[in-house]
């Protein structure tokens, strides 16, 4: 039937359409301008938007996306919390015949019929970048390199693949040593938390930080200046993300490098919510544009950042 095309929802590009957007929370810098991106690219396109924050919890993502369902919205926007247990409510949402666009994080599920497309970045990719970066740093460094490494929201895809990225690196170093790996939840207060942890029991044998956002990073470079070492220097401090407060860190030299991860697609997801109600087919997996940026790149380009 006409169940997973859309139709009778939204009709052809032009109409209005009912969005429903399942955010994952306000966790980071990056997170916030996300949501500004999205819910703005929604509005201005002229479109009805309704949205949850979820919290960074689950089981509110899952009371969000059964409301939407409810409401008969005509898409539902959703940036999963973590990568599994989505597998009931999105089908339901295929049952009712509502499209389901991914954003940000993907999902781990079989059955990729349950979604219309996945728009987001390239996490493994992200933590090879890190990886890479700190190889280059070190090279010629005689001994082991012991690196601490904060890790995001457990069961999170962003976590479970800058995890994979680094350590696929990592494999072909073998002084590259995580002697400390866990998690921060990708907020400041956390990374502040577990950094102070890290601290107290590997002190100055810590070489490095990698961190899986900048706001854990940024966290983590208060704890390191409370302890009374210099980030940047005594201890290398890598994130990603890309966010203003990682160019005012790197600008003061407390911070090395940052992976960028660009949350700004929201008017590029707007267009295929549009093409799918038009009734194009869309690929299953569309990457947004990034790079990265290193301290001596900072105070260039700083005006520059938007987010
Ligand atoms: O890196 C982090 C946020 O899912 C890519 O979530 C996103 C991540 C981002 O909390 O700062």
């Amino acid at each position: 039937g006409n169940a997973s095309t859309g139709e009778g929802g939204g009709g052809s590009s032009g109409d209005k359409l009912v969005i429903g957007f399942s955010q994952v929370g306000a966790e980071s810098e990056w997170r916030t301008a996300n949501t500004e991106s999205i819910k703005s690219a929604i509005t201005d396109a002229g479109h009805e938007l309704k949205f949850s924050d979820a919290q960074q919890k689950q089981e509110n993502q899952i009371k969000a996306i059964r409301s939407f369902i409810a409401q008969k919205v005509d898409a539902i926007v959703f940036s999963p919390v973590v990568e599994t247990g989505f597998e009931t409510v999105l089908k339901e949402a295929k049952d009712a015949g509502i499209p389901v666009f991914l954003a940000d994080r993907a999902v781990d599920i079989e059955d990729d019929s349950l979604w219309v497309t996945f728009l987001g970045s390239d996490f493994v990719e992200e933590g090879r970048k890190a990886a890479n970066w700190l190889a280059e740093e070190m090279e010629g460094v005689e001994g082991d390199i012991n690196i601490v490494e904060l890790q995001g929201t457990v069961g999170s895809a962003p976590a479970i693949d800058r995890k994979e990225g680094f350590e696929e690196v990592m494999a072909e170093h073998p002084n590259f040593k995580i002697i400390k790996s866990q998690s921060g939840d990708f907020t400041r207060a956390k990374g502040k938390e577990v950094m102070e942890a890290f601290l107290k029991s590997e002190g100055e044998n810590i070489d490095v930080l990698y961190s899986h956002n900048d706001d854990m990073a940024i966290g983590a470079i208060q704890a390191i200046e409370e302890y009374g070492l210099k980030p940047g220097e005594d201890i290398k401090v890598i994130g990603v993300d890309a966010v203003k407060g990682a160019f005012e860190a790197m600008a003061a030299g407390k911070m090395n490098v940052t992976v960028e991860c660009n949350p700004l697609f929201g008017p590029q997801l707007v267009d295929l919510i549009e093409a799918h109600a038009a009734g194009e087919t869309l690929e299953k997996r569309i990457s947004v544009k990034e790079s990265i940026y290193t301290m001596d790149q900072a105070e260039e380009l700083l005006p520059t950042r938007k987010y």
